[in-house]
């Protein structure tokens, strides 16, 4: 017979008793009352903290400069939802507003399948987070990467590895080192590698001990005649570094390449903080195993906490070349990149660089390293360069995440992409940009092409372009506002900020035009990619440069910010778009690239067939002229290494 009373006890100590049963299932009922009531309880408490339709609750605002400066309404810490790396010594590793979303998701695996990305770099399946030590080896492009081979969630962290002849189509390799020393046991950390002048690589890169100290370790190819790396040594003299003193034992970690001195000593610098400054320290060494610290830091800056993945390049002031990393002198300036721990954005500014005394001063302050410029307005964290001496250029990878929920990562299997490599070098014309620009060997997988020249886009209008499949674009656009408009426009907003701004349905007199991607025919999804033009009561013009997510799905528990930064365009220089979208992302570079925003978008109807652009201008006074190219992209191959060639 059927069990009637599932809850029950089906024996009892004291044997059958009907009565105590009795009384068992009403306590138990209750029981169970109370804990369905509590939970609903907590539900509808983490609902109203979630709340704000997927907002970041940090509100932030475009200064002059075009950097972000996050500020208010941050929920107490102990009222956000819980989410691991902070528990493990670093960073946030989720998308927090949706970190514990377990809800009702709208997902089917015909969605989940469009979101995977055909030619940006992911493995096959789990957790990706920053780009790792990556070099041009004997013909090979090597990329590492921060990998949990365990699950779609960070944890459990090794290092990822593949190669590709052109940074483009990836071939898997066997994970290049696993957490199996006590020195890297709760993680194998972030680090850079360091090509010696007899070509030799080394190694460095933070481990997270069994106590959850960092330290840094050195590690290194077992043979340096295979091309393709495939086995690493970790130095046995490990740990090289552990924390000095005045530093906390888990604010030590992502060492940088190093860069020769002129006495011809290494040095290195490692993020950390002191209180709320973020600071970089020095280290000098002859062998990557001793080590001296320098007096003093490279950099600090105030407010600007926990400095992750600094970076520290040379950029040619006059040539269009990258600089290997220990170049200095006449015509070189210095950059430091830091990633923001507080608020997980990665920024840069442009200084000169005293190797006497081991700093670095930016060239202005007000636009100093972590309060100024970003790489990139959208999600984009741990960048890294590296010198690529095959082709005498600086090239940046960047880790885009997720900004769907957790649950959601689980369901597909995966999180996390890589940005397309970026070649980057120094904006002559700011002075205090730069400029990154996909990697030229990305147009080997354009197809076939649609040209639209001159297209008048009337204020306030929607225009279709007939390219067929939507999913995989190269667009290249130049936009041209109607100059009479642009004279007679009276002040209107200054005070414009993309962030702040109703997005791109918010109409003013000259903007927002743009383009509209990832678009289904009736428009109910979308994602627009824009400029806006502000005028001052002065004349003065500010352009701003927009991507709008707040209709890019109508799924809820995803990302809905809008992005942007006002942007620098300079005299006699055309409003230009570069937008590469390859299913769930979007790379945008306006101006050359001097601007770069990257959006994770998660349509539910605009997927295959169903995904269209079209050029929009929501501007009340002015129609703009655009013209386009846009390309069809081919999908990379990214596979696993074959294994019979594997050493
Ligand atoms: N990711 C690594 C750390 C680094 C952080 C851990 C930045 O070394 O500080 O996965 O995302």
């Amino acid at each position: 017979m059927a069990d009637r009373n599932p809850f029950l006890p089906v024996s009892s100590s004291d044997g059958f008793n009907p009565t105590g049963t009795q009384v068992n299932r009403r306590k138990l009922i209750k029981q169970l009352l109370t804990i369905f009531v509590g939970l609903l309880a907590v539900g509808l408490f983490a609902a109203l903290l979630i709340g704000n339709n997927g907002s970041d609750n940090a509100h932030v605002n475009e200064n002059e400069h075009g950097s972000l400066a996050s500020s208010t309404s941050k929920k107490p810490e102990s009222l956000r939802p819980v989410s691991r790396g902070p528990a493990a010594g670093v960073s946030e590793k989720s998308n927090r507003p949706f970190a514990n979303v377990d809800g009702n998701l709208p997902w089917n695996n015909s969605m989940l399948s469009w979101q995977r990305t055909a030619f940006h770099f992911q493995p096959e399946k789990n957790w990706m987070n920053d780009p790792n030590g990556p070099l041009f080896y004997k013909g090979w492009y090597h990329f590492f990467y921060q990998y949990n081979p365990n699950a779609a969630v960070w944890g459990d962290i090794v290092w990822g590895h593949a190669v590709s002849k052109d940074l483009i189509h990836w071939l898997h390799l066997p994970l290049a080192m696993v957490a199996d020393q006590w020195y890297d046991k709760n993680g194998v950390w972030t680090g850079s590698a360091t090509i010696l002048p007899d070509g030799k690589v080394v190694m460095l890169y933070t481990g997270s001990t069994a106590e959850a100290v960092q330290v840094q370790n050195l590690a290194y190819p077992a043979d340096h005649s295979d091309p393709l790396l495939v086995h690493w040594v970790k130095y046995h003299g490990n740990p090289v570094l552990v924390p000095p003193p005045g530093i906390d034992e888990k604010d030590f970690r992502d060492p940088t390449t190093a860069w020769l001195t002129s006495e011809g000593k290494w040095r290195i610098t490692i993020g950390s903080k002191i209180n709320k400054t973020g600071i970089a320290l020095v280290y000098d060494t002859k062998d990557f195993i001793n080590y001296e610290q320098l007096d003093g830091v490279l950099h600090a800056v105030p407010g600007t906490g926990m400095w992750e993945c600094v970076d520290f390049f040379p950029v040619s002031k006059t040539e269009e070349n990258g600089l290997d990393t220990s170049v200095n002198g006449p015509g070189v300036k210095h950059v430091v990149k830091v990633s923001l721990d507080d608020d997980r954005h990665d920024y840069y500014a442009v200084g000169t660089y005293h190797e006497k005394n081991s700093t670095w001063i930016p060239d202005q302050h007000e636009i100093d390293v972590g309060i100024g410029i970003r790489y990139d307005y959208g999600i984009y964290y741990a960048a890294k360069t590296f010198y690529d001496q095959n082709k005498n250029r600086r090239v940046l990878w960047g880790w885009i995440g997720e900004s769907d929920s957790e649950a959601a990562d689980k369901q597909k299997g995966w999180a996390s992409v890589q940005s397309i490599p970026r070649t980057i070098l120094f904006d002559k014309k700011t002075g205090t940009h730069l400029v990154q620009w996909p990697v030229e060997e990305i147009d080997s997988l354009r197809l076939n092409s649609n040209e639209f020249n001159q297209v008048t886009i009337q204020a306030g209008s929607v225009v279709p372009l007939d390219i067929g499949p939507a999913t995989q674009l190269d667009i290249i656009a130049k936009f041209e506002i109607d100059k009479e408009a642009l004279e007679k426009t009276t002040g209107s907003n200054l005070t414009f900020s993309c962030s702040t701004s109703g997005g791109a349905a918010e109409r003013g007199a000259l903007g927002p035009f743009g383009l509209l991607v990832l678009a289904d025919e009736s428009l109910s999804e979308q994602t627009p990619v824009y400029f806006h033009i502000a005028k001052g009561s002065d004349g003065n013009l500010k352009t701003f440069f927009c991507n709008d997510q707040s209709r890019s799905s109508e799924a809820s528990e995803v990302n809905k910010q809008i992005y942007g930064s006002i942007i620098p365009v300079l005299k006699g220089e055309n409003l230009s778009l570069r937008i590469l979208v390859d299913h769930s992302i979007i790379e945008s570079f306006a101006q050359g690239g001097r601007t770069v925003i990257t959006s994770r978008v998660y349509p539910t109807k605009a997927i295959y067939g169903a995904a269209k652009v079209f050029l929009f201008n929501n501007a009340t006074d002015a129609s703009v002229t655009a013209s386009l190219k846009i390309w069809q992209m081919n999908s990379a191959f990214i596979r696993p290494y074959p294994n019979d060639k594997k050493s």
